[in-house]
């Protein structure tokens, strides 16, 4: 298979400032910003990286946990091969809140195998923490999904927590369903909002696709 022939769809869904922003630009970038920036809508972001000696853009979309963009968040679950469901461990309602994104990646996802990790932010805030590593075990235990805890600020997991995701989709998936995955997501892409360097995902079809 080709450069870039395989492409992962994933999500980053959670509340507001739990930091999903900060942890894709610390995959991407290498920066985490200071301030909150809320996110407005969905945007995405890609990064290629090497697994099994293949290489594979990991196209990461960034949600926003605001109430009011929730109906548009619902709209991107469709062709998620992946999704990260992010809580700050310094706030208790963010881990509580968790299980209704379950419900509503369960009722607006179509891929039905699509894979889950639960990630606990912020945990270079060692003095404000609140949600313990136990407690994040135990509801992932229960929900079937491994649990990763990081900090987008320091970086501590980042990368690992994204290899983890891709990996977990790529174990189940044989080339030939990549191939014509990615050819089917490529002829029903129609809504976008910004892209890495100023990317369309309209441009992303590749020569030789389906
Ligand atoms: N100390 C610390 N601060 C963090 C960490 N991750 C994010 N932050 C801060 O938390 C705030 C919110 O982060 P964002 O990444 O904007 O949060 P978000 O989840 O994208 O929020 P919405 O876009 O509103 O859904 C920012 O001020 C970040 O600097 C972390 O791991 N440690
Ligand atoms: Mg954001």
């Amino acid at each position: 298979m080709s450069e870039q022939e395989i492409t992962l769809k994933i999500l980053l869904i959670g509340d507001s400032f739990v930091g999903k922003t900060s942890l894709l630009l610390q995959f991407i970038d290498r920066e985490c910003p200071e301030s909150h920036m809320a996110t407005i809508g969905v945007e995405f972001k890609d990064k290629i990286v090497e697994i099994n000696k293949k290489k594979v853009k990991l196209q990461v979309w960034d949600t926003s946990g605001q109430e009011r963009y929730r109906s548009i968040t619902k709209n991107f679950y469709r062709n998620a091969d992946g999704v990260m469901f992010v809580c700050d461990v310094t706030k208790e309602n963010t881990f509580g809140n968790i299980k209704n994104w379950l419900i509503d990646s369960e009722q607006n996802a179509n891929n039905s195998n699509f894979k889950k990790i639960l990630v606990g932010n912020k945990i270079d805030l060692i003095e404000e923490r609140v949600i313990k590593s136990e407690q994040l075990e135990t509801f992932s235990n229960k929900k079937n999904m491994k649990c990763f805890e990081t900090s987008a600020k320091d970086g501590t997991n980042v990368d690992l927590v994204f290899m983890e995701l891709a990996k977990l989709i790529l174990k189940d998936k044989s080339d030939q369903q990549i191939k014509e995955e990615f050819c089917h997501k490529n002829r029903s892409l129609s809504v976008f909002s910004k892209g890495s360097e100023g990317e369309s995902k309209h441009s992303q079809k590749k020569k030789g696709c389906c």
